[in-house]
């Protein structure tokens, strides 16, 4: 599917929003209760509710969403949405600090449901669209042994994936049509949203993604190619060497690129993986509206895993990456462009590179992740994973 103009591709894409979003109640699907009455005080001594349940206390979850320990206790948990951190960092070329991102970014990701959480530009409120969302708190992972890293985020994510969603895939909103899964194996498979972690973390994502949906496009957001020859990075003296933040991918659209090169041989070595690039300073001349319009040129209407570095947005508003680069889109930019794949099928994401120790106190980054984030939920809320069955 090509598509001309932007504006067309949205209206086109948001007509198969799901009717099997709605009608579910289960009360672990939404976040705490506190939602209702944000400033009420919940406890009065004497009272039988003894738990201070406002967003600046408790205990932190994504968004506050209900933590299930969905790799432990409660590993039959169904789900549509899961979060779960990958706390991995030992693959990173600068500044380490990124197996406190999960940490930071549920820090960060606190007041995201102060008002309640309806998101007025895509028109959803995904924490009560009827999905059940949760935190499955952290996979284990060594900072020993990155080999063994790897397979212990492979196999969590797996773990996730592979279980059946908790929702049934319903209706076509405009034709009625019942709608089969767009995965490889003809699962509905829930989707997973994982916190970094250094970049490393989507070699074994990509792995377990490609188990349940086979070959799929991938949105890549980063100042940085990743593609990169491990001998970009000092040779690989060793095996474990040759895996680090800067060598994970293999497919297909890159944004906010701008990082300097070994020379231009890394853009040769990029092409033959397969990508297509939008330099970060292409907003200045084709601006977001330009941005959305390439990637869902290059993406059409394929499954799609998402890939957002922090270091996409500018040092100046998430100072705290482990390769900082000036020259970097705003906030407000990423957000919208990330907006901008509304109806997209979207089977899962992650958030990388977040360093909370070089963060502000005003938690600058951990906000900006979080809020990304935000949008990026509110997206998948929206377009449910399946298709019409075609009739032969
Ligand atoms: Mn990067």
């Amino acid at each position: 599917m090509k598509l001309t103009a932007i504006s067309s591709s949205l209206f086109l894409s948001s007509i198969s929003v799901v009717a099997a979003h709605n009608g579910h109640h289960d009360d672990l699907q939404m976040p705490l209760d506190y939602v209702k009455y944000p400033y009420q005080a919940v406890y009065h001594p004497g009272d039988n509710e003894v738990t201070a349940d406002s967003i600046f206390s408790g205990i932190t979850t994504f968004a506050r969403l209900p933590w299930v320990k969905c790799l432990g206790r409660e590993k039959d948990a169904a789900f549509d949405i899961a979060f779960i951190g990958a706390p991995f960092d030992t693959g990173t070329s600068y500044r380490p600090g990124a197996r406190f991102g999960p940490a930071g970014i549920r820090a960060g990701s606190r007041r995201l449901t102060l008002y309640g959480g309806y998101n007025v530009p895509l028109a959803v409120n995904p924490f009560l669209s009827g999905l059940k969302i949760v935190d499955c708190g952290d996979i284990p992972v060594t900072p020993y042994d990155n080999n063994y890293a790897i397979k212990q985020i492979e196999e969590g994510h797996k773990e996730l994936l592979q279980r059946t969603a908790f929702s049934p895939l319903g209706n076509d909103t405009s034709t009625g049509k019942p709608l089969v899964p767009i995965s490889a194996d003809g699962k509905h498979h829930p989707r997973i949203v994982t916190l970094g972690g250094d970049h490393t973390i989507v070699l074994p994502i990509l792995r377990s993604i490609y188990s349940a949906y086979g070959a799929i496009s991938v949105i890549h957001f980063d100042s940085h190619l990743d593609t990169w020859k491990p001998q970009v990075f000092g040779g690989a003296p060793s095996e474990q060497a040759a895996i680090n933040h800067g060598t994970s991918y293999s497919s297909l659209q890159h944004g906010a690129i701008r990082t300097t090169l070994s020379g231009p041989a890394d853009y040769t070595n990029d092409d033959a993986s397969g990508f297509q690039r939008i330099e970060a300073r292409e907003i200045d001349t084709i601006g977001t509206d330009g941005i959305i319009k390439k990637i869902r040129e290059t993406v059409g209407d394929k499954p799609v895993y998402l890939s957002i570095d922090i270091d996409s947005i500018d040092p100046a508003f998430a100072p705290a990456t482990g390769t900082p680069e000036t020259g970097g889109w705003s906030t407000r930019e990423l957000r919208t462009i990330i907006r901008g794949l509304d109806g997209l099928h979207i089977v899962s994401a992650d958030i990388v590179e977040v360093a909370p120790a070089y963060d502000t106190n005003a938690e600058l980054t951990t906000m900006a992740a979080a809020d990304v984030l935000f949008e990026v939920l509110s997206v998948m809320a929206k377009t449910p994973l399946g298709k019409i069955a075609q009739e032969d």
